[in-house]
């Protein structure tokens, strides 16, 4: 097929991969239907999709992924930037060329027997003042498919490019060229022995090598979207954050949009498509991953979502904790390594409809004598955002919408309380620069580990951690701080002595929003503790909760010991960080030491 585009620059580069990589044709995807079906029956006939029953989950497709290639590999992403300074401590790092001389060499032929699809996408709305447009070639027609639910991808793009538009080049292969004509495929190739996700934020371009997975593979996500943003977000001064975005309307009928950065896997999704358990309360989604900020006109700050569909973690996932996902996942989606029922529908963990896994995620029949999952704890769906029914009107505007408070949290079975409110942005910085979480299956690695994850940022930072701090206390010192959002801790997980979650989460979450918004409103007081403000008891509506006065005590209940070696620990996580972390940081560690001694 031959190119749909006037853009010489584009041109050259497609010709060149193409020469380099070989595959046997090129395949430019223009964004239709038609093609998105022409690719889905193929990827059927060989076996890489299996169409699901269409009385139950019509216009459906099933994938399962090669085991060893099934979550982010953070150990094999690269930030290449020509000083190692600049990549700073938390990120791996290799010199441009030496990482760009190893990734040509697997390149070469890599796409040998294949085709090469060239995937024109936009992030964010086409001609907001946010959007960023890229392109991916890809070897994988199932990455075009997901692709097309998470981004705006084809011709519209290719228009709005023009013959001289700025893109960022994303270039992926699972690195698993066919011998010959007649060598059969398997249905997930990819070459883990030889993995690479590597981003050159200078130049703005994205290489990716080895895995077909999630955000390895669909490179408009973390690879753009966070990565590559972060550092242009830097130079331009404007934000690219890990970030759920939420339209919360009160009783009143008062309009709120909150952001939220959680770690992958701790609940992003789940806010996201909250249903509040309290009464004339409603809840629509933005976007459930990522949002990009900068400031309106007016001196606060806007958010828009650059995804246009969700990349969700299945397992988890009911009508009792997230009936709007299950609303949106119940025709023209994809599914990846999720468990199978007997009449081909899709399974996992919790999904508490009253059927059960007959195969598992890789196929197999499923023994539940086993002990193990039988769907992956990292498997996922991909849908478009507009299939959902609570997503916002507003969700694609160019503008974007204003924030009036940010969340930071994680999993943290101790230590953090339910909800605490930053004294100042400075202070909330501090709060997000230190958030730490149990890791999750999200990413390759033994789960259940407390880290730090900074802002929920540690794997998608594109740039010295510690300069991504100093870049958000710039942006607040530019701002008015009565018109920039205020930021909260929050923790849905912590866990009792017995283990058990103390706080019921989910719906319920929407109790914590609405205290939120009291504070923002400046309708409520709130109490000073060493970590920030908490509700006076009275002011968190925990009606029909059935919570005794202990149990939210509990809630809140802060150790005076356990905090001091939290501060040990911070103490470390900021020496880690270098010279470079801004002394305001570590004022705030001071003055949190002072309160508790
Ligand atoms: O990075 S992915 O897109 O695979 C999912 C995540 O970790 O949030
Ligand atoms: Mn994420």
């Amino acid at each position: 097929m031959s190119a749909l585009t006037f853009h010489a620059d584009l041109q050259r580069w497609v010709e060149e991969v193409a020469h380099h990589c070989n595959p046997k044709e090129v395949y430019w995807c223009d964004g239709s239907a038609k093609q998105f079906k022409e690719l889905a029956d193929e990827l059927v006939a060989s076996g890489t999709l299996l169409r699901l029953n269409a009385s139950k989950r019509p216009n459906s497709y099933w994938a399962h992924s090669d085991a060893r290639d099934v979550a982010r590999v953070e150990s094999k992403t690269y930030i290449c930037c020509e000083n190692e300074e600049d990549a700073g401590p938390t990120n791996n790092w290799r010199a441009p060329l030496e990482m760009k001389a190893t990734l040509t060499d697997l390149y070469k032929e890599s796409m040998t027997g294949r085709r090469m699809y060239v995937i024109p996408f936009s992030m964010g709305p086409l001609g907001s003042e946010f959007s960023i447009i890229g392109v991916e070639l890809t070897d994988s027609a199932y990455v075009v498919l997901n692709m097309m639910y998470m981004t705006e991808v084809g011709n519209s793009v290719l228009e709005k490019l023009g013959e001289d538009g700025r893109f960022v080049k994303c270039l992926h292969s699972v690195g698993a060229p066919l011998g010959s004509e007649t060598e059969s495929d398997v249905p997930w190739p990819c070459n883990p022995d030889n993995t690479y996700v590597a981003h050159f934020p200078e130049t703005k371009e994205i290489w990716s090598f080895g895995s077909g997975y999630g955000g390895n593979a669909l490179l408009g996500k973390k690879c753009l979207a966070l990565r590559i943003a972060s550092s242009m977000a830097k130079d331009e001064g404007w934000l690219a954050e890990h970030m759920l975005i939420l339209k919360l309307t009160s009783p009143a009928g008062e309009v709120h949009y909150i952001a939220g950065a959680f770690p992958s896997s701790c609940g992003k999704t789940n806010l996201a498509m909250l249903v509040p358990a309290i009464e004339g309360w409603k809840a629509e989604t933005i976007g459930d991953d990522i949002a990009w900020m900068r400031f309106g006109k007016d001196g606060r700050i806007y958010a828009v979502n650059p995804e246009k569909g969700f990349f969700g973690v299945a397992p988890g996932t009911s009508y009792k904790s997230n009936p709007v996902a299950m609303d949106t996942i119940r025709s023209s989606a994809i599914f990846t390594n999720t468990a199978l029922t007997e009449d081909l529908d899709v399974w996992w963990e919790g999904i508490d409809n009253g059927t059960s896994a007959f195969t598992d995620w890789q196929g197999n029949r499923w023994d539940p004598s086993s002990g193990k999952p039988a769907a992956h704890p990292n498997s996922r769906f991909t849908v478009s955002a507009s299939q959902s029914p609570k997503i916002a009107p507003e969700w694609q505007d160019p503008k974007g919408v204003p924030i009036s408070a940010i969340l930071f949290g994680g999993r943290r079975s101790s230590l953090v309380p339910l909800v605490t409110e930053a004294f100042n942005f400075s202070h909330g910085v501090f709060m997000g620069a230190t958030m730490a979480s149990e890791t999750t299956a999200a990413a390759e690695g033994q789960v259940g580990q407390l880290r730090r994850d900074p802002f929920a940022m540690l794997p998608f930072c594109g740039y010295h951690m510690a300069d991504y701090f100093a870049h958000w206390l710039e942006l607040g010192a530019k701002g008015d701080e009565s018109k920039l959002p205020k930021l909260f801790l929050v923790n849905w997980f912590r866990r009792n002595e017995a283990g058990k979650f103390m706080w019921p989460g989910y719906g319920e979450n929407a109790r914590v929003l609405k205290w939120i918004l009291d504070r923002v409103q400046h309708r409520v007081e709130a109490k000073e503790t060493p970590l920030g403000l908490i509700p006076y008891t009275n002011d968190l509506d925990v009606s029909g909760l059935n919570m005794s006065d202990h149990e939210l005590d509990q809630l809140f209940e802060m150790d005076i010991e356990d905090l001091l070696n939290e501060v040990d620990s911070i103490e470390s996580h900021f020496a880690s960080l270098g010279s470079k972390l801004p002394e305001a940081l570590r004022k705030e560690l001071d003055l949190m030491r002072s309160k508790l001694v």
